[in-house]
């Protein structure tokens, strides 16, 4: 009898004790995603409606300039971007290539919109395999395509409600869609549509344009990040809380 007693409460402060250990880790981790070195770009979008360029929130301090007509109203965090959905309209992080060749990379943002069309997202040179753009894919679902092969999420994004995305492609020789990028949908892995051979295509991203936000796409961007590694999934999660 009272060894089970004994045995009961052990479990109980061991449960009391884990808990509060992996709460601390989750609190921990996300102040340490913003301070991390590898976070290369991070717009906040919390400017004023009038403001022309984005502050740059890493270390790196890259900043955006607004190309054409866009706005910044109350967003996620803060303001966020209002995009029209033109083509000439999109923030540009001037003379940041983003990340070439076939690098680690994660992608992060919180989008809100009623339109699944548009770029969050894009870098690159405009040939096969060498662009990144994390886009709608042919107005079907979110996802990544080097401009050849696309692999995009199932989750519907485009319900005029938050979201929070990511993108993120792990270390490996030569990178392809289905085996070495990860779509997030919420801070959970995002089931992914199965297109085929066309998973297979490889990232190989070029370093000819800027960094682009925004183009062809209508509605909101807020707390956009990139980050020159793969972020894993505990820490995709810790990014969804951020309040
Ligand atoms: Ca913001």
């Amino acid at each position: 009898m009272y060894r089970n007693l004994i045995c009961f409460f052990a479990v109980v402060v061991l449960l009391g004790l884990s808990v509060g250990i992996s709460g601390k880790m989750a609190a921990a981790n996300q102040g340490n995603l913003d301070k991390d070195p590898n976070l290369v770009c991070w717009l906040k979008f919390d400017e004023s409606s009038k403001k022309k360029t984005v502050a740059g929130s890493s270390k790196h301090r890259r900043k955006g300039t607004l190309k054409g007509s866009m706005s910044f109203v109350s967003g996620r965090i803060g303001n966020a971007l209002k995009c029209d959905g033109s083509e000439g309209d999109y923030v540009e992080v001037t003379g940041y290539k983003g990340i070439a060749g076939t690098q680690a990379r994660t992608v992060v943002a919180w989008i809100k919109t009623a339109s699944n069309r548009g770029e969050i997202i894009s870098w690159g040179l405009d040939d096969f395999g060498q662009m990144f753009n994390f886009i709608f894919n042919r107005s079907r679902g979110l996802g990544i395509t080097p401009n050849g092969g696309y692999y995009y999420m199932n989750p519907r994004v485009d319900d005029d409600t938050w979201h929070h995305v990511a993108a993120v492609v792990k270390d490996a020789e030569l990178p392809n869609l289905h085996d070495d990028v990860t779509l997030y949908y919420d801070g959970t892995l995002a089931e992914v549509q199965d297109i085929g051979l066309l998973d297979l295509w490889p990232i190989d991203t070029g370093s000819d344009l800027d960094v682009r936000i925004g183009r062809n796409y209508t509605g909101l961007i807020d707390d956009l990040r990139i980050y020159d590694r793969a972020l894993s999934d505990e820490e995709i999660a810790a990014l969804y809380k951020t309040e």
